[in-house]
């Protein structure tokens, strides 16, 4: 079997609604696909990846510009260059190059998604999950008045989701919270996301969301701020989830070790791809830490692959893996995610499970570039 990176694609796909969070407005993405193709018996088979660097870097230092010159530049010739490439191999080749988790993990992706397409095998088999669905919980952005936050919530508990997540910023926290929290009455699964918008300095204020039962607060503090994490978790009844602090392996271990992580958000790309995101996975178990899938605001493409690592044994919380037409008027797959009694399917179909519509593809390309070597 040989592989190789044949294409960087950028698309552009604008938002159903505005999202808002701590670091901004996004009312459209920009996205990088990454085409792969792996030959085996004189057959040729491709893949897809999907970078989930954002348009600016707010949320982390990557961006699609940078992600989009490091792949073409850097990332790619190396990969280039190797003979018997396997997309379990990825992670190592490029271990040299620091940074660029977001970059790397799409490559990775798209070599995985050829691979296993070629052995006619599913990304969910290759986990070796038992799990045929998964309980799906939204997202839901910063709103203008606590009015509008709750429109939009009703609606998405008519969608069926079983758990609703809150961005939250100072300013914007414990009212939006207390009515959110009134409207879905006791039973409903509740978690806050600050996206890092809170210092240390915080905690007593922080602590006033106690009363309202959330499962999690998510990030309240800045990504390097392992210390100020572990003090606020022993300030405040709410466990602290980690999100953007969690870039690697050993600093997932850190962070449990030091009590700064009661619970994980695993998200492949902030980690540098999936097998990676995997062994986080296990390392959580291991330590008896409960563990949730993020999203990214992903095409159909990244979110079959989540729903696929979200049904791994340790994931025991309802990650962000929401529906195509949560953020999408139209995917970019021909058979988009899908909420169903409050669940998406796990997909079993070859590689990532998922099929490009090439039509809806093409309409949204905004630039290609050619990956292999001259
Ligand atoms: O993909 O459904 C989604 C969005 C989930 O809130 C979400 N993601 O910090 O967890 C997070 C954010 C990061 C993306 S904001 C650009
Ligand atoms: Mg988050």
């Amino acid at each position: 079997m040989t592989a190789r990176l044949c294409e960087l694609r950028e698309i552009r796909l604008p938002l159903v609604a505005p999202f808002q969070t701590s670091f901004g407005t996004q009312t459209s993405r920009r996205i990088l696909l990454v085409r792969a193709e792996v030959e085996h018996d004189g057959v040729t088979t491709e893949g897809w990846g999907e970078c989930v660097a954002g348009d600016e870097p707010t949320y982390s230092s990557e961006y699609v510009d940078g992600a989009a010159l490091v792949i073409r530049d850097v990332l790619a010739p190396r990969l280039a260059g190797v003979t018997d490439l396997r997309a379990a191999d990825v992670a190592a080749i490029l271990g040299p190059v620091r940074g660029h988790p977001m970059a790397k993990a799409a490559l990775e992706m798209a070599l995985l998604d050829a691979e296993l397409r070629a052995e006619q095998r599913s990304f969910a088999g290759l986990l070796g999950v038992r799990r045929d669905r998964i309980p799906s919980g939204v997202s839901v952005g910063i709103h203008p008045t606590v009015d509008a936050l709750l429109a939009t919530v009703t609606g998405y508990l008519d969608d069926g989701y079983v758990r609703i997540k809150l961005k939250i910023e100072p300013g914007f926290d414990l009212e939006p919270v207390a009515a959110v929290r009134g409207l879905l009455g006791p039973d409903v699964p509740l978690q806050v996301d600050a996206n890092a918008a809170y210092t240390r300095h915080d905690a007593e204020h922080l602590a006033r969301l106690d009363a309202f039962d959330l499962l999690l607060i998510e990030q309240p503090l800045p990504e390097d701020d392992l210390l100020g994490h572990a003090e606020l978790a022993r300030a405040i009844g709410t466990p602290v989830c980690l999100d953007e602090s969690i870039t690697s392996e050993t600093v997932c271990a850190d962070a449990i070790e030091l009590g700064a992580a009661e619970i994980v958000n695993i998200k492949a790309g902030r980690v540098g791809g999936y097998l990676t995101a995997r062994r986080i996975h296990d390392l959580c178990r291991e330590r008896g830490i409960p563990v949730w899938c993020g999203g990214m605001l992903e095409t159909g493409i990244g979110r079959a692959a989540n729903a696929a690592l979200a049904a791994l044994d340790g994931f025991t919380l309802p990650g962000d893996v929401s529906a195509s037409r949560r953020f999408w008027a139209t995917d970019i797959v021909t058979e988009p995610i899908e909420v169903v009694d409050g669940h998406v399917a796990v997909p079993t179909g070859a590689g990532l499970g998922v099929t490009l519509d090439r039509e809806m593809l093409d309409r949204v390309t905004t630039s290609t570039v050619d990956l292999r070597p001259a």
